[in-house]
């Protein structure tokens, strides 16, 4: 029997496939594994804790009961604060950037941006949520205190991305750029250990994703492509299945295994769409075209977007790459 590769050993493993390999990305990328066990930690108890919780709002230590997806935050952060590779971090929880004050952390080469609990309106209910990062390089000079032009920076310069989806098993899938391989968590061990190596994208696919209620404010190459996906025509397997679960990590999960677009787009009272190009669109494009998929806002590739807030929303069509085209074709 073939013994198990744990996600520390392959991080340390591939250290060499990076350019400016010198150890500090597989610390950073380790801290962001141990951020992500004490969240699923949480996410699994969830329900538990709120039970717990109803008549009381404050735990044993009396301090009161946070919302997960604050929580959340509060774990990469303190993670990345105190393994001290990354020089500052931007979340969708924090109006601003955090640069770390803090004299190892402003030697660090990196920054993170996160999405600490992506569809967290799903916790509440017991659907699969996730966790996003992107790691970039700083901009700024080593030693000083980040700033906000370490964060402003294209989708193509990130050096790694990942995202964990705490399912019904908890895996954590990431590239640094040579492919993308995905990690399941056994709970026995409390290790990712490796289960999807060389992750591919299928080309095509037979599932679209999108928040359908929303139709009338699509645009008409939108609702085209909406006609189109229900048409009867057995050579394309149409009509396509509609799955959409309000949670990206889990939409675009499963179409990089089955193959599906997954489309959030513009509309008359959301003219950007509603996903942030920094913590959501960038890392998530990154891992689907490492993966042989693509992430288009209909009118650029996601990756070469500059960014010019940090919370900017732009519109997304992700996927399998045939069936990303054939939505841009209606556009
Ligand atoms: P969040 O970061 O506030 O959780 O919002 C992002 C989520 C995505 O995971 C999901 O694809 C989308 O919002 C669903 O939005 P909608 O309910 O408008 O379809
Ligand atoms: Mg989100």
């Amino acid at each position: 029997m073939q013994g198990v590769k744990t996600l520390s050993e392959f991080i340390i493993e591939r250290q060499d496939d990076f350019k400016y390999a010198t150890g500090e990305l597989s610390r950073l990328l380790n801290d962001i594994v141990i951020a992500s066990k004490i969240v699923n930690r949480e996410v699994n108890k969830a329900g538990l804790a709120e039970i717990l919780g109803a008549t009381e709002q404050e735990n044993i230590q009396g301090e009161t009961q946070q919302k997960l997806d604050v929580f959340a935050d509060e774990q990469f952060i303190s993670a990345l604060k105190n393994g001290g590779e990354a020089c500052g971090i931007a979340s969708e929880e924090n109006d601003d950037f955090v640069a770390f004050t803090n004299e190892r952390s402003k030697q660090g080469k990196y920054i993170v941006v996160f999405d600490p609990l992506d569809g967290s309106s799903n916790i509440d209910v017991n659907v699969s949520i996730g966790t996003i990062f992107s790691i970039y390089r700083r901009k700024s000079e080593i030693g000083q205190e980040a700033s906000i032009e370490d964060f402003l920076q294209k989708g193509r310069d990130q050096v790694a991305a990942g995202y964990v989806i705490y399912g019904s098993s908890t895996m954590l899938v990431y590239t640094t750029g040579n492919g993308v391989n995905g990690f399941t968590l056994d709970p026995s061990i409390g290790e990712f250990c490796l289960s999807h190596p060389n992750m591919e994208c299928p080309k095509g696919g037979k599932t679209y994703s999108i928040n359908e209620g929303k139709r009338r404010e699509f645009s008409p190459a939108i609702n085209a492509y909406l006609d189109y996906v229900k048409e009867d025509d057995k050579s394309t397997k149409r009509p396509y299945a509609c799955r959409y679960i309000g949670s990206m990590v889990a939409d675009l999960h499963r179409n990089m295994l089955k193959g599906g677009v997954f489309i959030y787009p513009e509309s008359t009272s959301s003219p950007n769409g509603k996903l942030r190009l920094l913590y959501e669109c960038n890392p998530m494009s990154f891992i689907m075209e490492e993966a042989g998929g693509l992430g288009h806002s209909g009118k650029e590739n996601i990756l070469d977007i500059e960014p010019t807030s940090l919370h900017q929303r732009v519109p997304i069509v992700i996927g399998s790459k045939n069936m990303v085209d054939k939505v841009l074709s209606y556009y």
